[in-house]
C-alpha cells in the first residue's frame, strides 16, 4: 500500500514576516530550521513566503504538502527526522511577478532573504559590480516586472517608498564574500539607474547585513526520498537532507531591529562577520572546489568517497596549510581545530554530495573561494602548489572532457566560452583561460601564469591523483 502524503495536519501557519528569494534545498535545510527554532524559542510572526526563480518544481511538490517537508539529518550513527512548519507558500515568479512584487510590498513583510547561487546577483564576480550587459539587468531597467533578484527587491522597495512603508532587511545567504555590502551596491547600482531617488532612500533606509552561512545540503535525489518515506512512514515529494552542522554568523543589523530571535536558535549575532565568511569561504568552499575538480577528474563520485582516498586526504591538509597564513581567525577560534572539523565533515559516508555538483558555477566561485588567497600568499611570497593545482583541475574539467577521454556535462554560465578557449596543449589552455577577465583580474592572472602553468603540465602529464600526490609535501 502507498504511503499517506506527508501535509502539515493541524498546525497552523505562522503568519508571514519572511519572503525568501530562490527556495532550494540549502535554505529549507538552513534558514527554515533557524526560523522554525527560533519561533519554537520566543515566538513572533516569522512565517516564510518562498520564491523560486526559476522552475516550479518545488512548488508543485510541496503544495499537497501543505508547504510542509522533512528535515533529515544524516549524523554517521544514523538519521533523524523532522517535519518542518514555517512555509506559508511558494511563489513561482516567472509564473506571476506581480503576486511577488505584491507580497514583498506586504507591510508585514520584514526580511527578505536570499539564497541565489552567486550567479544570481548578475554582477562581475572580478569586480563584484552589476553587469548592466546582463539580459535579465537590460530587462528589469525597462520593464516593471522584473526577472532577475536586485530587480525584484529594487522594484519591491520601490512600491514600499510609493505606499509611506519602511524597506524589508536585505538578508543575502550567499557564499560570497562582503556578501551584505555586495549586495547592497548591487541594489543601489540598479535603483539609481531606475530613480536617484529611490537609490538614496534605500542608502539611507535600507539594511544589509553580511551573513556567514554553513550546513553541507547535497541536492535531493529519488533515493533519498524513497529513505524518507521508510524512515517515517509519510511519502514526501521534496524532503531536504543534510549535516548535523550548521552555523550561522548575522551581523547584527537590521531595519527597526526586526528579525526572529536567531540566537535561540543557535546562530551567532556579531558586529563584523568578515573573518567568519573568510575562514568559511576560503577554508570549506575553496578545498570544496579543489576536491570537487581533481576528486571528479580522478573519479570520485562524491566528497567523502574522495577524502577516503589517502592521496587526497594528505591533499585536503596540504591544502589548508596553505589557506590558513591567508585567513585571519575570528576572535576564539583555532585554524587547525576548524580544519580538523571539516576534514570529519568531509568524511561523513552518509552524506553523498557529489564532485559534479559541487564543480558546478566554477567561474562564479573561483575568485573569493581560491583566488584570494591566492593573491595574498603571491604577495607574501608564500608558495601554493595544491591551490594553483586546484586552479588548473578547474581548467581541464571545463576544458569539458574527463581523463578517460569521456566527455563532462559542464554547467557554469561562461561554460561554452571556457570550452571554446580550451585548446590543444595546457600551457596554452592556462593563457587562455587566465584571460577570461570575468574571473581573473589582469594582475592576478600576470602573477599566475607560471606557476598555473606548472601545475597544468603535471596535472594533463600525470593525472589528478598523481599530480596532487606530488603537489602534498
Ligand atoms: C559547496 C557549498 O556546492 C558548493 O559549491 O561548496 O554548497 C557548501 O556545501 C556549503 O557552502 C556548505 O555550507
Amino acid at each position: 500500500m502507498p504511503a499517506e502524503r506527508l501535509t502539515r495536519g493541524v498546525t497552523t501557519a505562522p503568519s508571514t514576516g519572511i519572503v525568501h528569494l530562490g527556495l532550494g534545498a540549502f535554505f529549507r535545510a538552513f534558514g527554515c530550521v533557524y526560523v522554525a527554532d527560533a519561533m519554537q524559542a520566543s515566538g513572533g510572526n516569522w512565517g516564510i513566503v518562498g520564491v523560486s526563480l526559476r522552475n516550479p518544481n518545488t512548488r508543485d511538490a510541496l503544495r499537497p504538502q501543505q508547504w510542509a517537508y522533512t528535515s533529515v539529518t544524516l549524523a554517521p550513527d544514523g538519521p533523524q527526522t523532522r517535519t518542518i512548519n514555517v512555509l506559508n507558500n511558494v511563489l513561482v515568479a516567472p509564473e506571476d511577478p506581480e503576486a511577488v512584487l505584491a507580497t514583498m510590498a506586504d507591510p508585514a513583510v520584514k526580511v527578505v532573504s536570499l539564497t541565489v547561487t552567486e550567479k544570481g546577483y548578475c554582477h562581475n564576480p572580478a569586480t563584484g559590480a552589476l553587469n548592466f550587459d546582463h539580459p535579465d539587468i537590460v530587462h528589469d531597467l525597462s520593464h516593471d516586472l522584473p526577472r532577475s533578484a536586485p530587480g525584484y527587491i529594487v522594484r519591491a522597495l520601490q512600491r514600499r517608498r510609493v505606499a509611506g512603508v519602511a524597506p524589508f532587511t536585505v538578508l543575502t545567504c550567499d557564499n560570497l564574500p562582503n556578501n551584505g555590502p555586495l549586495v547592497r551596491n548591487i541594489v543601489l547600482d540598479l535603483a539609481r539607474r531606475i530613480d536617484p531617488q529611490l537609490a538614496d532612500w534605500i542608502a539611507a533606509e535600507g539594511r544589509f547585513p553580511a551573513t556567514m552561512v554553513d550546513r553541507i545540503t547535497p541536492a535531493t535525489t529519488d533515493a533519498d526520498i524513497a529513505s524518507v518515506e521508510r524512515l517515517t512512514g509519510s511519502y514526501d515529494a521534496a524532503p531536504v537532507m543534510h549535516e548535523p552542522f550548521r552555523q550561522w554568523a548575522v551581523q547584527d543589523d537590521f531595519v527597526n531591529g526586526d528579525r526572529p530571535d536567531l540566537a535561540a536558535a543557535g546562530a551567532q549575532l556579531v558586529d563584523n562577520v568578515t573573518a567568519f565568511e573568510d575562514m568559511k569561504l576560503r577554508m570549506l568552499n575553496g578545498t570544496h572546489s579543489a576536491l570537487a575538480y581533481l576528486g571528479y577528474l580522478s573519479g570520485h563520485e562524491t566528497i567523502s568517497d574522495t577524502v577516503a582516498d589517502p592521496v587526497f586526504a594528505a591533499y585536503v591538509r596540504q591544502c589548508w596549510s596553505e589557506i590558513i597564513p591567508a585567513v585571519d581567525a575570528p576572535d576564539g577560534v583555532s585554524l587547525s581545530a576548524y580544519a580538523d572539523a571539516l576534514f570529519d565533515r568531509y568524511s561523513n559516508p552518509a552524506i553523498r554530495h557529489r564532485t559534479w555538483q559541487i564543480a558546478m558555477d566554477g567561474s562564479q566561485k573561483l575568485p573569493q573561494r581560491l583566488l584570494g588567497t591566492l593573491r595574498e600568499n603571491l604577495a607574501a611570497g608564500r608558495d601554493s602548489p595544491a591551490l594553483c593545482l586546484a586552479v588548473a583541475g578547474w581548467m581541464r574539467y571545463v576544458a569539458g572532457t574527463d581523463e578517460a577521454g569521456a566527455p563532462i556535462d559542464v554547467r557554469d554560465p561562461l561554460a561554452d566560452l571556457l570550452r571554446d578557449r580550451a585548446t590543444d596543449t595546457p600551457a596554452r589552455t592556462v593563457a587562455a583561460l587566465l584571460a577570461v577577465p570575468q574571473v581573473f583580474p589582469a594582475d592576478l592572472a600576470t602573477h599566475l601564469a607560471g606557476p598555473v602553468t606548472d601545475a597544468a603540465a603535471l596535472l594533463w602529464s600525470k593525472g589528478a591523483r598523481v599530480a596532487a600526490h606530488q603537489v602534498t609535501s
